[in-house]
C-alpha cells in the first residue's frame, strides 16, 4: 500500500497489506478481504487469513457522512476519538469492547479484533433473537464508563485534561441537529411518509414539548458529567448468548450520562413497538435490568471510589441517581422521535410490512416518545417507567 502519510480511502488489497506490514499475516500468507461496512459513516473492512480463518477488522473514517454522500463533508478525526475511545472503555470494562491493534490518525484507521463470531444486536432482536445477557453487561459497561471518567473519579484537574481529549464538535453538531432539533422542526433532513404528516405537525407545534426538548439539548450541550460513547443503538453492540462488545464510539465525548442509557432504551423500545402479533416483553426486563445493574455498578463505585467531599453525605447519590433517570426518559424520548421521522432510521420499524402496520407504529413510537419526553420528571421508578409504556403500547391486536 502508499504510505505517502497522506489520505485515501482504502481499497480491498491495500486494507489487506496493511494488516500484513502490521505483522498481524505474513506475506505469504494468502488473504482474503471483505468491505462489510453497512453504518452510516464509515468503510469497514475483514481481513481473513483463507488457512487459519483468523481475522482482522480494517475500519476506515470516509471524510464525508456516507449515508449522505460527498455533499456532508465530515471530519477524519473521529477516528482518533474512536480508537481512543475504544482503548479507554477496554481499560474501565475489558470484558466489553474489542481489542484495539493498531490505529492511524492520517489514514483515519483504526485495526481492531473480528466480532464476526457475534450478532449484531440490532439484527438479532429484529429476528426475535433473545440477549439475557445483554442488560447486565451493559449496565456493568455505564456503570463503570460513566463512574470512572466523572468528577466522582478523578479530580477536577484530570476530568478537565481528559474532557479535552474527546472535543468532538462535528460529531456533536451531527447529534444536536438530527437529534434535538431538526425532528422538531419543518426541516429538510426528516424523511417519514406523508401519512404521518398529522402526528408530525402535532409535535411541531406542541409548544411544551418544544420547550422540554430544548431543555434536553441545553443539557446534551452544556453538561459535561462523563464520557460517553455517543451513540450507544444496538447497532453499536454485538452479543451472542455469553458476550457483549460495544463498539463505534466515534461520536464520544463528555456530556449527560442519561443519554447514552436513553440511547439504548430507545432502540431497545423500537424493537419492542416493532412487533405487532407478539409481546417481546423481554425487551422490557432488559430496560429494567440495565438501569438496575448501572445504578448498583453506579452505587458501587462511589461507595467505593467515591474521590468529593460529598460522597459520605446522605442524599447526594440519590440526587445523582433521580437526576440521570429523568434525563435517561428524556433522551430516550427525543431518540425515538428521530428514528421514526428524522434522518437515520433503524430496519426495526422501517422494514415493517404491511404498510398501514408500519405506520400505526411509528404513530404509536411517535406519542411514546413525546410522552417520555414531558413525562421524564415525573416518572419516579423502573416499574413506573415500565408500567407507562405497557399502558401507552397496548393496542398491538389493532395493528395485524
Ligand atoms: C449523518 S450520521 C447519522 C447517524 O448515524 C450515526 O450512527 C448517528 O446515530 C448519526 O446520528
Ligand atoms: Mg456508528
Amino acid at each position: 500500500m502508499k504510505m505517502s502519510g497522506t489520505y485515501e480511502p482504502l481499497t480491498e488489497s491495500a486494507a489487506g497489506q496493511l494488516i500484513t506490514r502490521l505483522g498481524l499475516f505474513s506475506k505469504e500468507d494468502i488473504l482474503e478481504v471483505e468491505e462489510i461496512g453497512d453504518g452510516n459513516l464509515n468503510l469497514v473492512f475483514r481481513v481473513t487469513k483463507t488457512e487459519t480463518n483468523e481475522s482482522y477488522i480494517v475500519k476506515q473514517a470516509l471524510p464525508y457522512a456516507k449515508v449522505v454522500g460527498e455533499s456532508w463533508p465530515l471530519t477524519l478525526k473521529r477516528a482518533t476519538i474512536e480508537s481512543q475511545a475504544l482503548r479507554q472503555f477496554r481499560d474501565l470494562t475489558p470484558g466489553y469492547v474489542p481489542n484495539v491493534y493498531y490505529s492511524d490518525e492520517t489514514l483515519a484507521v483504526t485495526v481492531m479484533e473480528d466480532l464476526s463470531r457475534l450478532d449484531v444486536v440490532r439484527k438479532g432482536l429484529i429476528s426475535g433473537k433473545q440477549y439475557p445477557l445483554l442488560p447486565k453487561h451493559i449496565g456493568e459497561f455505564l456503570g463503570n464508563v460513566l463512574f470512572h471518567t466523572s468528577d466522582y473519579a478523578i479530580s477536577p484537574e484530570a476530568k478537565k485534561v481528559l474532557a479535552a481529549k474527546y472535543v468532538n464538535p462535528e460529531l456533536c453538531k451531527i447529534t444536536e441537529d438530527l437529534v434535538f432539533t431538526d425532528p422538531f422542526f419543518n426541516h429538510d433532513t426528516n424523511d417519514f411518509p406523508e401519512e404521518l404528516l398529522e402526528d408530525v405537525q402535532k409535535i411541531w407545534g406542541d409548544q411544551s414539548l418544544l420547550v422540554q426538548v430544548a431543555q434536553l439539548k441545553k443539557q446534551f450541550i452544556t453538561e459535561q458529567e462523563a464520557l460517553l460513547h455517543g451513540d450507544l443503538h444496538t447497532g453499536s453492540i454485538f452479543a451472542n448468548e455469553d458476550t457483549t462488545q460495544v463498539i463505534d464510539p466515534e461520536f464520544a465525548f463528555f456530556g449527560p450520562i442519561g443519554f447514552d442509557i436513553g440511547q439504548f432504551f430507545a432502540n431497545l423500545l423500537l424493537n419492542y413497538l416493532s412487533d405487532v402479533e407478539r409481546s417481546r416483553r423481554y425487551l422490557l426486563d432488559y430496560v429494567k435490568e440495565t438501569w438496575e445493574v448501572f445504578v448498583n455498578t453506579y452505587s458501587t463505585l462511589w461507595n467505593t471510589h467515591q474521590v468529593d467531599a460529598f460522597s459520605k453525605v446522605e442524599g447526594v447519590l440519590p440526587f445523582i441517581l433521580e437526576k440521570t433517570f429523568a434525563d435517561t426518559i428524556g433522551f430516550c424520548g427525543c431518540e425515538i422521535i428521530r428514528r421514526t421521522i428524522g434522518l437515520a432510521h433503524v430496519e426495526d420499524i422501517d422494514s415493517i410490512e404491511p404498510h398501514r402496520t408500519q405506520i400505526a407504529v411509528k404513530k404509536e413510537a411517535l406519542q411514546l416518545g413525546a410522552l417520555l419526553i414531558k413525562e421524564r420528571k415525573k416518572i419516579e421508578t423502573i416499574d413506573q417507567l415500565v408500567t407507562i409504556i405497557q399502558t401507552n403500547t397496548k393496542k398491538k391486536e389493532q395493528f395485524v
